[in-house]
């Protein structure tokens, strides 16, 4: 098969697995993107996370991945990113970023894979990553011209905006590379002015240690000044893409999100066994797989969010008060006082 049968045959299969963008990069270093790694490491903005950060020089070199790669082939998968609907239950909900509302990450691999099918046809060799730490994705599919780095660190397909995941078909085949996509942002600055805690510290620049959608993950006490800010939601922030023009304007803005896992019934999480929490919500990333954190983060949220005059709300922060575990009592303490605070303002 030639070259060109070849694209064609890939971005068949690409389009016929719901991708909306597919580009190719060589295999090489990502020096930049390695550079960026170790000096926000060094500055301490990775708050501590491991992920890509763990070992920059592996996840910035995709020829690691697979011997003789020559190619990286990068899909984009969007997802719904419109009305998240009201909650179909009573009583405090907490917010899920849309991204984390169902399994995007294993549509994306069966996507790819679909794709990896026509080049190991073909002869070849394949390797599918995504949301690895063997690979910076956003890095590779910028490289691939599927977009541009937004100053909201995204990267946003023409057309599509930010809502997409991201992944990799790392080959053997020597494919032609795609043009890289020119800057879209000019000079906006909607999502550094609409960050609520303040995260993006310069265009493409987010300081791990105030992005709400890192503190839900981190494996520590939520920091006070940002429990405010963190609202009702649970999981994830979208935040920094709801202002983003690019995004509002994407197909994906007016498709409705499946109101059912958007939320989640705050008071369920604060009275599940760890076994219940992790059945349901264990696809999240949750450090440790400890569901202790899962009920800091609802702590937080029943504090910001709930009627606080609930008796039911105020019984179980009472109850988590009292309990042995200081991280929990502390953040429940805290949640007493924020509703003891809206009450007041209520009156
Ligand atoms: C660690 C991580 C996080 C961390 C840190 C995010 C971050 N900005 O680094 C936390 C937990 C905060 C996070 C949050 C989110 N994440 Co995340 N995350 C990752 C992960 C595992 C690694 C990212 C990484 O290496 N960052 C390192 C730093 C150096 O890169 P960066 O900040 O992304 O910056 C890039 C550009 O901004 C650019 N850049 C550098 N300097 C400059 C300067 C200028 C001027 C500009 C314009 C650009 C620019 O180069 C960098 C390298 O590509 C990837 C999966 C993967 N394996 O790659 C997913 C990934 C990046 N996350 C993803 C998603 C969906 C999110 C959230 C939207 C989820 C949510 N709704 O809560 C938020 C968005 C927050 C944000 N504004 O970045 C998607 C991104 C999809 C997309 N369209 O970009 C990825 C690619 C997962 C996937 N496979 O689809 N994430
Ligand atoms: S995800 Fe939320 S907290 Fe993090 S940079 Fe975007 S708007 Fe800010
Ligand atoms: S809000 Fe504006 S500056 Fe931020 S990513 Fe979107 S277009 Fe770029």
């Amino acid at each position: 098969m030639n070259a060109s049968a070849l694209i064609d045959e890939l971005n068949g299969a690409a389009t016929a697995a719901g991708l909306v963008a597919l580009g190719i990069a060589a295999v090489e270093q990502f020096e930049d993107t390695r550079e960026a790694l170790e000096s926000r490491k060094a500055a301490g903005l990775h708050g501590g996370m491991a992920f890509t950060y763990r070992d920059p020089r592996r996840s910035t070199d995709p020829a690691r991945i697979l011997d003789g790669a020559r190619s990286l082939v990068v899909g984009a998968l969007p997802y719904a990113a419109g009305s998240v609907g009201e909650p179909q239950f009573d009583g405090p909900a907490g917010r899920v970023a849309r991204y984390a509302v169902s399994d995007h990450y294993t549509a994306l691999r069966s996507a790819l894979e679909a794709v990896a099918q026509k080049l190991e046809a073909a002869g070849y060799r394949t390797r599918v990553v995504l949301d690895d730490n063997a690979l910076v994705d956003r890095a590779a599919a910028q490289r691939a011209g599927l977009g541009w780095f937004g100053h909201n660190a995204n990267l946003l397909v023409p057309g599509y905006g930010s809502w997409v995941v991201l992944g990799s078909i790392v080959t053997d085949a020597v494919l032609v590379p795609s043009e890289v996509v020119p800057d879209g942002c000019g000079p906006c600055r909607r999502c550094l002015d609409g960050c609520p805690t303040g995260a993006i510290i310069a265009p493409g620049v987010v300081d791990a240690r105030r992005c709400l959608a890192w503190l839900v993950q981190a494996e520590a006490s939520f920091p006070i000044e940002y429990r405010e800010a963190l609202g009702d939601r649970v999981y994830g922030c979208d935040e920094c893409q709801e202002v983003c023009p690019p995004a509002r304007r994407s197909p994906q803005a007016s498709q409705n999100v499946e109101t059912d896992t958007a939320w989640v019934e705050l008071l369920w999480m604060l009275n599940a066994t760890d076994e219940e929490l992790i059945t349901k919500l264990g696809r999240w990333y949750i450090p440790r797989r400890d569901p202790r954190y899962l009920r800091r983060n609802a702590l937080l949220a029943l504090g910001n969010s709930a009627d606080p005059v609930d008796s039911e709300v105020r019984s179980v922060v009472g109850r988590f008060i009292s309990s042995d575990d200081e991280m929990l009592s502390e953040h429940a303490q805290w949640a007493l006082e924020r509703l003891n605070g809206r009450a007041q303002v209520a009156m």
